[in-house]
């Protein structure tokens, strides 16, 4: 991989792919009845550029906007904005009018593809704002059909010469805590997430098919499912849907070797170890949220894989501490990766000893700019990026998680993390996934209340909270254990599957 002033990510992955390294004729991309090769995906990718410069009034540094479930399509409209030289604002496929009015004003989006499918939603946006005056879906039927403007194009697209420090990515952060922020990154991090994690820690080969959960919107499935498979010369197989039992069948159907998804999905999939172990899966990723070690004992003990977990953020684009199956520890998530420092730091900015509590910070080739975002002063300090992780690192380098920040429940002045209460939950066999929050309590100041989902078979009751609570006491420090404890039906989540802790206070 080459870093030069000139870069366009889509020359790098797509063109070279082909011209330089001949894998034209390898396959790429798999899904919804699609199969195309890397000479298949740029034809494609070459046509949307046309039409986005030709048909739709492109020029270099729009801000485009991307909407639709994971698909062959979506890949193909992603690299026609690189080519033509735009910058890609790819959406979660779940959200609705209002919040995607809101990004089109943060990002000042002036053009969309959208999947026929999911354009109602974004219509309905378009016409409450004033930015956005350019919409083409694809899978529909009929004349302004993206792909009838395709067909009328079949020259090669001459792909814009962007530089380096071009931004060609707006990611909108997955809003845990509240209004989403948009980060910006530039061709050179797409190149160096694809030259860092994936040779150092995932070591997947050309032959390997890539699959998982993560949409296309988030950085964690753009990089896993699209560019680290195509930095390599392998395939990925992408599904529209993406629960456990579309990703067990997946894999089945597509002969899926490398799986990305979150610790929650391993968890249920690990109820069909038999049926996994029939497959071709042998690299597991899990990233999003903290593995607990109990899920990676299931796993291991379900499938005989060892997950990789990594933590990653939207704001260094991709994951940044890991460990492979050989090194990964149970309880930990890893090492800086190559490339990247970690550290924890106190309130001041200062190093902790080793094995003490603070706040993550990274530096690597991918730090992020806030776009037009006052919080960039809170959350970026002289080129360090402060994740919002409070974590600790022992004497060998591995960095432990221990919660949020700000999800440090503070009670009787001991300070619980909340992770760490729900995971010694999570290892009663009743618990199908719970969580845990500070509630405020006038004796305590605040007290830890654990929401709970039930596995099926288990009758809800103040018998089984108090088992549950005793539980706790008896695996971790007896102050820690959830002095109230409600059952729930689900868990408050977001589309990027984490535990969306501000609901879940108000569900407590
Ligand atoms: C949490 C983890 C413990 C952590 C992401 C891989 O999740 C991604 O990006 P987001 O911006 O969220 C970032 C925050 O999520 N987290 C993620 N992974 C882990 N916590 N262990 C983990 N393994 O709080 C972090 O600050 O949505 C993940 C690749 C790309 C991504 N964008």
């Amino acid at each position: 991989l080459q870093f030069s002033e000139q870069l366009n990510c889509a020359t790098e992955l797509l063109d070279r792919a082909i011209e330089e390294k001949g894998w034209g004729e390898r396959l790429c991309l798999q899904g919804s009845g699609i199969r195309w090769t890397y000479r298949e995906l740029r034809e494609q990718a070459d046509r949307i550029a046309h039409v986005l410069v030709r048909d739709m009034g492109l020029v270099p540094g729009n801000r485009v906007l991307l909407r639709g479930p994971n698909h062959p399509m979506a890949v193909a409209c992603w690299f026609g904005v690189m080519k033509a030289g735009g910058i890609a604002v790819a959406t979660m496929p779940l959200l609705r009018a209002k919040e995607l009015k809101t990004m089109i004003e943060i990002a000042q989006v002036s053009h969309a593809l959208c999947d026929g499918l999911l354009a109602a939603d974004l219509l309905e946006a378009a016409a409450a704002s004033l930015q956005l005056k350019q919409i083409r879906c694809y899978r529909q039927e009929g004349e302004g059909g993206l792909e009838a403007l395709m067909a009328r194009h079949d020259s090669p697209f001459q792909n814009v010469a962007t530089g380096a420090d071009d931004t060609c990515i707006l990611a909108f952060t997955s809003g845990t805590t509240g209004i989403p922020k948009a980060t910006m990154h530039f061709h050179r991090d797409v190149m160096a997430i694809c030259a860092c994690w994936p040779p150092h820690v995932l070591k997947a080969h050309a032959d390997d098919v890539f699959m998982g959960s993560p949409p296309l919107g988030f950085t964690f499935g753009l990089g896993g499912l699209v560019l680290f498979p195509m930095s390599i010369g392998a395939s990925t197989a992408l599904l529209e849907k993406a629960a456990p039992p579309q990703l067990l069948e997946g894999l089945q159907q597509y002969g899926g070797t490398v799986l990305f998804t979150a610790p929650t999905n391993y968890r249920v999939l690990a109820q069909h170890g038999e049926a996994i172990r029939q497959t071709q899966l042998r690299k597991c990723v899990s990233a999003g949220e903290a593995l607990p070690a109990s899920t990676r004992a299931l796993w291991k003990q379900a499938t005989g894989i060892e997950l990789i977990d990594g933590i990653g953020a939207t704001e260094l684009l991709h994951i940044f501490i890991s460990a492979d199956e050989k090194s990964a520890r149970p309880g930990a998530t890893g090492k800086a990766i190559p490339g990247y420092r970690a550290e924890v730091v106190d309130e001041e900015g200062r190093v902790l000893p080793t094995g003490e509590v603070g706040k993550l910070r990274v530096k690597g080739p991918t730090g992020c700019r806030y776009l037009n975002d006052a919080r960039q002063a809170v959350y970026v300090k002289d080129g360090w990026n402060y994740t919002g992780d409070a974590y600790s690192m022992d004497a060998e380098g591995y960095f432990h998680y221990h919660a949020r920040t700000d999800d440090m429940i503070i009670s009787a002045g001991y300070n619980i993390a909340a992770p760490e209460v729900e995971e010694a939950l999570m290892t009663h066999p009743a618990v199908a996934e719970c969580g845990a929050t500070g509630v405020p309590d006038e004796e305590r100041g605040q007290i830890v209340k654990a929401c709970v989902v039930l596995r099926p078979g288990f009758a809800a009751g103040p018998e089984l909270a108090k088992a549950l609570q005793e539980h706790v006491k008896a695996a971790v420090a007896p102050y820690k254990y959830p002095r109230a404890l409600v059952f729930v039906d689900a868990l408050p989540r977001t589309q990027t599957g984490k535990l969306q802790r501000f609901k879940l206070k108000e569900l407590a």
